[in-house]
């Protein structure tokens, strides 16, 4: 080597290193500005990313490890999205169809984070998903057999569960005791809630009934794994069992099981606060009519592995159902409730008839009874009443248990199955038309309050509704449209955070979960869906200033931390319509 060149080599040495600093910097800022599902795309299917820009013009797909440029490609025009007030432009790559790890760049912005082209590319987060159940489990030891490094003892083993005074009958007086144990915990806090594992149950049923070879071989590695059921069903079972012992011998449900206060953020084992049923209220009592309704026809199949169980089920459903039939306007009033006063989750409802709606029809398509149908009396206000479901308005899932057995209604005097049909289209094509209408071209914000408290589960009950339409139309503009709200809840939205815990190079880590914060593990319990973003900022004195300036538009207004209840806690009825809507696609792609 000549001396001049030993001479240059530390300037040469300087010059690659702050190129390779800055090039690193780019790809940084180049994965913030680029919002992608962070999973994965189905090697056919259609593929997309939202890059925040308004001069860029083209992107590349690069190979994640050795950075070869597979595919070049123009992105579209610019567009606003008012719900993040971001200038967004849209990468389409859905040509791009091998198999393999890639990453998607964009010139002067940076690189993406890695995604996969695959086959069953979903299969994983959806069914830790589902596996996330099990990790909610109250009553039991979480051993690590099937917890990993998540195992736990026993919390709350709920045998001994007082009954609050606004509860007390002569059989059951105030300050006695009934056993109740086992169930889910409903979310961060450690309630357990009839009114939201009414909508979670009816989810997962649904996804049971839709898809049963899909799921009948879903391994979940759960205690009952070695049984003669599935494990889906096996999971949904440790919860119906709870929700069995909350009916009162007159057939009414209590609304709740929980402490009076919330505990602090400490295990389950060490959350040991009186615990108290509460009330039993009309809402609660429909919910338990549709889910045991529901339960029944399913669990029918399994009448030698479970014997009795589902006429046990069927029983208590009619009875509810009678129970709420004489006592149609009880409300939960979390606040006249006294001695102990009690100040967790409300799940106050004030409108009941879409509850009933939904129980009666369940019940009619289980017994076959008219008269649940005529109760139920869906047809006299399709256009009006029927909307995307969330706890307190659950009748769109007896739109959707029609529609599924639509074969029974065909010739039916009774129901007008194709009204049921067609306005289940005519929500789905709203939502398709304003996703092609949207610059992050999904369905989520097609109205700007989808932006509410648990606003993920807008998202993914959106995506059920379309892939209910996809099952009855076959039109893959539905599938496509739900496989959309799935990227978006994998990180192509304004926050650029996939909100699976455990899934994505950029997901929710710190979410206000209990469980999670008092562990020694660095890692949350994985398959947990964040609430999203709420532009209510509920929690914002708990937050101090974590809420910033970059939180301030409704599709923006999420922290990854966990004093936000309000943006990102965990909760069954924000995991169920997750789950159905990855493995729905999983069994159907
Ligand atoms: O999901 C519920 C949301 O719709 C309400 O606005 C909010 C306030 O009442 O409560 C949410 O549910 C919480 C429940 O009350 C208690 N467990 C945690 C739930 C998720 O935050």
């Amino acid at each position: 080597m000549r001396p001049s060149t030993i001479f240059l080599i530390p300037f040469l040495c300087f010059f690659l290193n702050f190129s390779a600093v800055a090039q690193i910097n780019d790809e940084n800022s180049g994965s913030e500005k680029i919002r992608i599902n962070q999973i994965g795309f189905y090697n056919e299917g259609p593929k997309m990313a939202i890059i925040v820009t308004s001069d860029a013009t083209d992107f590349s797909i690069l190979t994640a490890d050795d950075k070869k440029e597979v595919f070049s490609g123009k992105l579209s025009d610019a567009k606003e999205w008012p719900h993040s007030k971001e200038i967004v432009k849209q990468a389409d790559f859905s040509s791009v169809e091998k198999s393999g790890e890639y990453i998607l760049h964009v010139s002067g912005t940076g690189s993406s984070h890695p995604f996969e082209i695959g086959e069953n590319v979903h299969f994983e987060p959806a069914k830790a998903s589902m596996k996330a159940f099990y990790f909610q489990r109250a009553s039991t030891d979480l051993p690590a057999e099937y917890a990993g490094k998540w195992a736990r003892e026993a919390g709350h083993p709920d045998d001994q569960v007082k009954v609050h005074n606004s509860a007390a009958t002569e059989n059951r007086p105030a300050g006695s005791t009934i056993s109740s144990p086992g169930g889910w915990y409903d979310a961060g806090d450690y309630g357990k809630y009839i009114v939201n594992s009414g909508i979670t149950m009816g989810t997962l049923f649904s996804l049971y009934e839709d898809f049963p070879e899909y799921l009948d071989t879903l391994n979940l590695n759960i205690p009952e794994s070695n049984n003669n059921i599935p494990d889906f069903l096996d999971e949904t079972l440790y919860n119906l069992k709870w929700m069995m012992t909350m009916q009162d011998d007159d057939g009414g449900v209590y609304h709740k099981l929980t402490s009076a206060n919330f505990h602090g953020a400490v295990a389950p084992q060490d959350a040991t606060l009186q615990r108290w049923v509460v009330q039993k209220a009309t809402g609660a009592t429909l919910d338990f009519a549709a889910v045991t309704a529901q339960a029944a026809r399913i669990f029918e199949d399994y009448k030698y592995e479970l014997p009795g169980l589902s006429d046990s089920l069927l029983v208590m459903s009619e009875k509810a159902y009678r129970w709420a039939k004489e006592n149609p306007e009880v409300f939960y009033r979390q606040r006249e409730l006294q001695d102990p006063e009690i100040s967790t989750g409300a799940y106050g409802d004030h409108s009941f008839k879409d509850e009933l709606q939904w129980a009666a029809t369940e019940l009619f398509i289980t017994t076959g009874k008219e008269n649940y149908y005529k109760d139920a009396d869906l047809e006299s206000s399709l256009e009006s009443d029927f909307g995307i479901p969330a706890w307190p308005n659950v009748n769109t899932l007896a739109l959707y248990s029609l529609a599924r057995h639509s074969d029974k209604y065909q010739d039916s005097e009774l129901v007008d199955i194709d009204a049921i049909t067609n306005q289940l289209k005519k929500m789905a094509d709203d939502l398709v038309q304003s996703s092609e209408n949207s610059a992050y071209a999904i369905p989520m914000g097609t109205d700007e309050s989808d932006f509410v408290w648990g606003s993920n589960s807008t998202a993914g009950n959106q995506g059920i509704l379309l892939l209910n339409v996809y099952k009855m139309t076959g039109d893959e503009k539905y599938l496509n449209a739900a496989n959309d709200n799935l990227d978006y809840l994998l990180g192509r939205n304004a926050t650029g955070f996939s909100f699976l815990t455990g899934f994505g190079e950029k997901a929710t880590r710190d979410p206000h979960h209990r469980p999670s914060e008092a562990d020694d593990n660095e890692d949350p319990v994985p398959g947990l869906l964040a609430g999203g973003p709420n532009p209510g900022q509920q929690d914002i004195a708990g937050c101090g200033d974590k809420y910033t300036a970059a939180h301030k538009h409704p599709a923006t207004s999420y922290i990854d931390d966990r004093c936000s209840y309000a943006s990102n806690e965990i909760a069954i009825n924000w995991n169920a319509p997750f789950v159905y809507l990855s493995n729905a696609i999983e069994a159907m792609r």
